[in-house]
């Protein structure tokens, strides 16, 4: 097998088992809530962002046991807003990879509550982790809460209900893709590189290279939704109010995907000899079909 493939199967399985330890809750009162945190938190996610942190982990030594709380508290600030995006209000999507939405099955009063309940387990499964230093653990809840916030994936999220649309300009559309995508990638670079005690310089390089790839990853996403094929995506196609694709074209589109994913490869040169796995991630990550 790939050596790549072996490596993202042996972690994505390690994730598994520790976010149902981080999220179990043997209450039977709370049965219903569970199950439907469960629905989406298993349902066939990538695991991008906690696969991130590991390869950076890496380039700095660190083991997978010392960076398991962020890299599962990445994936639960990544389900909640998936779940809080698929909401009627929100985005008003009916299926997500393939299924129903978690609001379809479990209605929205659970799934809000299933969003919050992922959104603050994450914080607090860092915050609890022993293998952390108090300081460390503070930067890193900083930088999260930052991250999930007004000026991260709350603001992008506002600005995509209320501003998207076909005729928005550029630079919307670019607050929309850097705030409600990129930003989380980048997030699972720099809060590893925090825990990594990486020098100022490398823990720059890691974010123009996930802000780079973060960007480049909308725009696959949207070129899937311009040209992709329904049941591998597992969610309606071609509505999107406004994505890059409509802006730009699907040419020029392709060809800004490339450029920033030369910048991401750029930017990791400073790691020459040990980024074999980081440059594998991103090939991973923009030639995905789903
Ligand atoms: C954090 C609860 C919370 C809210 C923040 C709702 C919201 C505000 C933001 C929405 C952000 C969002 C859903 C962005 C889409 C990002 C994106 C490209 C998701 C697809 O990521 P993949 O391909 O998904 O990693 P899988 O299915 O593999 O997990």
């Amino acid at each position: 097998m790939d050596p790549m493939l072996s490596y993202v199967l042996e972690n994505t399985e390690f994730i598994d088992r520790k976010l149902q330890e981080y999220m179990s809750n043997g209450n039977p009162l709370l049965k219903v809530l569970q199950e439907s945190i469960n629905y989406t938190l298993f349902s066939g996610g990538k695991r991008i962002r906690p696969l991130f942190c590991f390869i950076v982990g890496e380039l700095f030594g660190l083991r997978r046991d010392k960076l398991v709380s962020l890299a599962c508290a990445l994936e639960m600030i990544h389900t909640a807003s998936l779940i809080m995006d698929d909401l009627p209000h929100m985005d008003n999507a009916m299926t997500r990879r393939g299924k129903p939405a978690n609001h379809v099955i479990y209605g929205q009063d659970v799934a809000a509550l299933a969003s919050i309940g992922l959104l603050t387990r994450a914080y607090e499964v860092v915050l609890n982790d022993p293998g952390l230093s108090g300081e460390k653990k503070s930067r890193v809840v900083c930088k999260l809460a930052n991250v999930v916030g007004i000026d991260g994936m709350v603001g992008g999220q506002f600005v995509d209900l209320k501003f998207s649309n076909k005729a928005m300009d550029h630079a919307t559309l670019d607050y929309i893709h850097t705030h409600k995508t990129a930003v989380l990638f980048a997030a699972s670079g720099t809060t590893t590189a925090i825990i990594g005690d990486a020098t100022e310089v490398e823990a720059q390089a890691l974010e123009v290279y996930a802000n780079n790839i973060g960007f480049a990853f909308q725009i696959a996403d949207d070129l899937l939704d311009a040209l992709g094929n329904t049941d591998e995506v597992g969610k309606p196609l071609k509505r999107d109010s406004g994505n890059f694709v409509m802006l730009h074209g699907v040419e020029k589109s392709k060809q800004v995907l490339q450029e920033h994913s030369n910048r991401a490869r750029e930017a990791i040169q400073l790691f020459q000899g040990r980024n074999d796995k980081l440059i594998a991630l991103g090939h991973m990550l923009l030639r995905r079909k789903s």
